[in-house]
């Protein structure tokens, strides 16, 4: 039976749309799913999204849309893009399946009929954003994780007995030192367990959207507990189906969980004492990467940071966004995003590098050799290059599988990509074009060496490099003649494989050089995104008269309008381009050496922003915490002071005067739209 392998990226939350953040995880897996194939193993990829919870909750309120359709729309973004990029995910989970539920059921009565779960009174501070209770005390402090403020939860809970698995879950992480990759996370969940445990709060009862907890459905299961059963209710745990206990004996334990960084605590602390607690296998691996950062921060939808995927796809392609995240950031860490980086990597490694080397050789064979392999001769033409590319081939399909095997990527692409120089400088030195233009048996002798050599160095390189980069891969081995790529054994990859008189396909180029506008449009589309403008076409920067003053030091360009009425009115449509927002001050403060400058953290129902007001001379600090204000919530981040300033605060300048903020005679709910 062959060896299976399932894995799993995080189900993303619904309470916002995709960016290449979410991408980069996706894309890790799939490479990964994709190499599992070609190894031979029963490879199970699964992803989904996560859609229950007060933070999914507040953003569908905002939206002025029941969660479900809001969770409908924003699931099927992902599930489109993915679609796009040809992720080859075997199952998508959604949270608000019936599926799930169900055996989120089997899970919650399985944990409390093993003595695992009592009742009792939470009273404390919960991060709405990170869905998660934390130390903090007092009303609105900081949460530690985010910096975000927390709000008091005074409710009769459910509660996982979390602190009796400390013990356990030392021993695991000490006895399997590969279950948290890599080394810098596990240092980090050990010191968390080893400071102590506290139980767990694992339902909630001051809201609806949720999974109702068994036999009290009063309370709604913890997001977290819902969320993480996913990587066993998809595959069929909990269900009465022959088919789906199949699956789930056949799959379960996980190989490999992907998350990023932030989430370590919930997947290597918390899954695997639920786990424990219901007698189940463990995972048998959680490997976090590092964040995508963007303008030197984290993207972010709250920060407003975000590249979309789609941009990208629009203008260079998928292979060209896996290629570039793999390549670049070194998978673990942080790394740093932007068109610049990403069109001359494209240009550098794929046009210039396997692209060209693909077109160049298959080209020469076509027209020296009429479109077929040609052997090199044992004798009469070997010189010591072409041996030393040979060497060069083996060693890199040891090497390259090794560190993928790491999840090194981008160690990885680089050994494969110096084979790809080697073979460069091999056809340069050799100059087969000249021995082209003799047709002495020595000539045409040492010039079908030197393609062959070439031709089988490119496909090794093509067969390695297959799960990064599918698509070009694909038409270079269809090119090379042989058919397809997917169904190739990578265990039987070696030197020489090439067959003697090979009839190669179409060669077409699979990498057009990207030029100087390709960053442009880029950045233009996102920029158009960002300002709420769909038109592609650059118009003329007005402003509305009648907006009201905005008191903000850090007054991004206005979204600029698609359609300029002559006299300086503006259409409805303008209008509706500029996001204003109710938000609630949660800290206010003083910022340090500008007399005229707040720090305001802004509760917007599904985030909270810092916004850098202009109003300290008119407001103290303290009569603004609690009070809810009109925020301009769509305006690219500026920074102030060094402070990062997300978003504008409304209010009305009278000449000569003091501001006044716009507020409310009557209550709205935090994050209603102004329209
Ligand atoms: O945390 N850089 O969902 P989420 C790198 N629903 N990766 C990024 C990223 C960035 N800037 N931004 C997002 C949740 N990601 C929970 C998970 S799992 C049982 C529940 C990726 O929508 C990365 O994988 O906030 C990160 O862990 C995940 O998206 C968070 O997605």
């Amino acid at each position: 039976m062959s060896k299976k392998f399932y894995l799993t990226t995080p189900i993303y939350y619904v309470n916002a749309r995709p960016h290449i953040g979410h991408a980069y995880t996706t894309i890790a897996c799939d490479t990964i799913a994709r190499r599992q194939r070609m190894l031979g193993a029963d490879t199970f990829f699964l992803t989904g999204t996560d859609e229950h919870g007060q933070k999914i909750e507040r953003a569908a309120e905002a939206a002025g849309k029941t969660p479900q359709e809001f969770a409908d729309e924003v699931s099927a973004q992902f599930r489109t893009l993915w679609n796009r990029m040809g992720i080859t995910y075997d199952d998508f989970i959604r949270t608000t399946e019936d599926r799930h539920k169900k055996r989120v059921h089997e899970l919650f009565r399985q944990i409390r009929d093993n003595g695992h779960i009592y009742k009792g009174t939470y009273t404390g501070q919960y991060c709405v954003f990170d869905e998660l209770y934390v130390d903090a005390v007092g009303p609105g402090a900081p949460c530690p994780e985010c910096g975000r403020p927390t709000e008091t939860v005074k409710e009769e809970n459910y509660f996982f007995k979390l602190s009796a698995f400390a013990d356990r879950l030392m021993q695991l992480y000490t006895e399997q030192p590969d279950f948290i990759r890599p080394e810098t996370r596990r240092n980090e969940v050990m010191s968390f367990v080893r400071g102590g445990l506290r139980d767990l709060s694992i339902s909630r009862s001051t809201f609806s959207w949720g999974i109702p907890v068994p036999d009290d459905p009063k309370h709604v299961i913890y997001v977290w507990l819902d969320a993480l059963a996913n990587y066993i209710t998809a595959i069929g745990y909990g269900s009465s189906h022959k088919g789906a206990q199949e699956a789930f004996q056949k799959y379960w334990p996980a190989d490999l969980h992907m998350i990023g960084k932030e989430i370590v605590r919930f997947h290597c602390v918390y899954w695997p004492a639920f786990l424990m607690a219901a007698e189940l296998p463990l995972p048998k691996s959680i490997v976090a990467h590092g964040w995508l950062l963007f303008e030197e921060s984290k993207m972010s939808k709250s920060r407003g940071n975000i590249v979309r995927a789609e941009t990208i796809l629009d203008v260079l392609g998928a292979d060209a966004l896996r290629y570039f995240l793999l390549r670049e950031v070194v998978f673990g860490q942080d790394g740093s995003f932007s068109f610049d980086a990403l069109v001359q990597r494209y240009n550098a490694d794929l046009a210039n590098g396997l692209g060209n080397l693909a077109s160049r050789t298959l080209t020469m064979i076509t027209r020296y050799f009429r479109g077929e392999v040609p052997y090199p001769s044992a004798t009469v033409s070997q010189k010591a290059g072409d041996s030393a590319i040979a060497e060069t081939a083996r060693k890199v399909i040891a090497e390259y599988s090794s560190l993928v095997d790491q999840y090194q990527f981008s160690r990885a692409l680089e050994v494969a990509w110096s084979l790809v120089a080697a073979v460069d400088k091999y056809i340069v030195e050799n100059e087969p074009w000249a021995l082209a233009e003799n047709q002495s048996e020595e000539s045409r002798s040492r010039l079908a060496t030197i393609l062959y050599t070439s031709a089988e160095a490119l496909r090794i390189v093509t067969a390695l490099v297959h799960p990064v980069i599918p698509d070009a891969t694909a038409k270079i081995w269809a090119q090379l003649g042989l058919g397809d790529i997917r169904r190739f054994p990578l265990p039987d990859l070696k030197w020489g494989q090439l067959q003697l008189s090979t009839k190669l396909g179409n060669v077409e180029p699979v990498f057009p050089r990207a030029d100087k506008t390709a960053i442009e449009r880029m950045q233009k589309m996102e920029d158009q995104l960002r300002s709420g403008t769909t038109v592609t076409q650059a118009e003329p920067e007005t402003q509305s008269p009648a907006a009201p003053v905005a008191t903000h030091a850090a007054v991004a360009p206005a979204a600029k309008p698609a359609v300029v009425v002559p006299d300086g009115k503006i259409t409805i449509d303008d209008f509706a381009k500029v996001e204003l927002r109710v938000g609630q001050v949660k800290v206010a403060e003083k910022v340090k050496g500008a007399d005229k400058l707040l720090r305001l953290e802004v509760d917007l129902g599904t985030e909270v922003r810092q916004v850098v007001a202009g109003i300290a001379e008119s407001y103290a600090p303290e009569l603004l915490v609690g009070r809810k204000v009109v925020i301009v919530a769509n305006l690219a981040p500026r920074k102030l002071r060094g402070l990062e300033s997300n978003g504008m605060i409304v209010a009305a300048s009278p000449e000569g005067g003091k501001a006044v903020l716009a507020s409310f005679l009557e209550d709205v709910p935090v994050g209603t739209r102004l329209k």
